[in-house]
């Protein structure tokens, strides 16, 4: 049989009918513990923090949407991204994007390092700057792409190759493309991490995190970290997960349709300069973009005219898009970068653009959204 496509593996895989009630939406075991029927012999469930039926089928369903073998969810994404630096050891070395989400450079800089774990961030566009930050010491190299803020697009399989070479783990933070636009397992990365508090959950009322893996070793591994460190979502959370994720695919591609329109109606506003989006020809990363992603994603990133100002102004006027950090949700929100989800690179090499505004593009009607930023643009013209 030919495999399931991806819109019929997000609504059954891992959610078969519960064997006991024919429940046909997989229940919240909302329970801490299960019963034993003799010491240490039970039905595949003993404690909460090891193992819950409603997180299995989180797990199962996010290990098939990736193409991978194995998943595992965890309480955020930075649990996510933290239980994987554990595969680091003292005096090992990590390579990550110079552009990269505020939260996982501060977890790099500020927490592993105190334990021995150096880093280093580099514009991964340029592939001769990945090889040359790579060491003997370096043993993983961690990816985000499209980027945050600045959806800059990396070469996946190549950096894969770079990484490989020198026996480096290869880690893809898949957050912005979600896995129905791209499957970076496919592409020669050994982990993809997730922040599931945005597309895989869908409608801002979760936050979650998840790791899938297709090597047997790293997931015992992983998943013996879960446990002993204890990062978990509760089985609710697995459940608002999963329910966003049955409808993953008709929301992502509207979200990338609205981004289109959106981005391209801001090149043509007098008060912008510059407008990042993957999906536009002279996106530097467009070919790459094309090769690995199946769409652009919903994310969309501008330059305001007159800077820090005028980027806050305009942060302050919209109407329908929302300013808050986040972004996935079916609503659409608005965020300024250097002030919000990226206020600890302040002071270090790797500050954003003041004028920067960063856009997730929901589900709304396109038409309203654009308005919406026509009009916020407008006081700073
Ligand atoms: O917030 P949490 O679920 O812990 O996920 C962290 C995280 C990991 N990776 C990427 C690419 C992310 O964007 C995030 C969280 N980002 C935001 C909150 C934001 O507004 O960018």
């Amino acid at each position: 049989m030919t495999r399931r496509r991806f819109e019929t593996r997000a609504i059954h895989d891992g959610q078969d009918p519960d064997p006991t009630t024919g429940a046909v939406v997989p229940p919240i075991y909302q329970t801490s513990t299960f019963q034993q029927s003799a010491p240490a012999e039970h039905k595949g469930y003993e404690y909460a923090r090891t193992g819950n039926p409603t997180r299995t089928a989180l797990e199962a369903c996010l290990a098939s949407l990736e193409e991978g073998q194995f998943g595992l969810a965890f309480a955020s994404g930075m649990a996510a991204i933290t239980a994987t630096a554990y595969l680091l050891s003292p005096g090992d070395h990590a390579v990550l994007p110079d552009d990269v989400y505020g939260g996982t450079y501060r977890l790099f800089v500020r927490v592993l390092e105190r334990y021995g774990i150096a880093s280093s961030f580099v514009d991964m566009t340029d592939l001769t700057r990945v090889e040359a930050a790579l060491t003997p010491k370096t043993r993983m190299v961690l990816t985000e792409t499209p980027t945050n803020p600045y959806l800059k697009i990396l070469d996946i399989a190549a950096i894969s190759e770079l990484a490989h070479a020198r026996d480096a783990l290869v880690v893809v933070d898949n957050t912005f493309a979600s896995p129905y636009f791209q499957r970076p397992l496919s592409l020669g990365a050994d982990l993809v991490v997730h922040s599931t508090t945005k597309y895989l959950g869908g409608h801002s009322d979760v936050v979650g995190g998840a790791v899938v893996i297709n090597s047997k070793d790293i997931y015992q591994t992983l998943k013996f970290y879960q446990n002993a460190a204890g990062a978990v979502p509760s089985p609710f959370d697995c459940w608002l997960v999963l329910r966003g994720v049955r409808t993953l695919g008709i929301r992502m591609d509207r979200h990338a349709a609205n981004a289109i329109a959106v981005a391209e109606s801001l090149r043509d506003n007098p008060a912008v300069t510059r407008v990042f989006y993957p999906g536009f020809p002279e996106h530097p990363g467009h070919d790459i973009a094309r090769k690995q992603m199946s769409g652009f994603g919903g994310m969309v990133s501008f330059v305001v005219r007159g800077g820090l100002e005028s980027a806050r102004r305009v942060a302050s006027s919209t109407k329908i898009f929302i300013l808050g950090e986040s972004l996935g949700g079916v609503e659409s929100l608005l965020d300024h970068p250097a002030s919000m989800t990226h206020a600890s690179l302040a002071g270090s090499s790797l500050q954003v653009d003041g004028g920067l505004i960063r856009l997730s593009v929901g589900i709304e009607h396109v038409h309203d959204l654009v308005d919406d930023l026509h009009q916020a643009l407008a006081k700073v013209r």
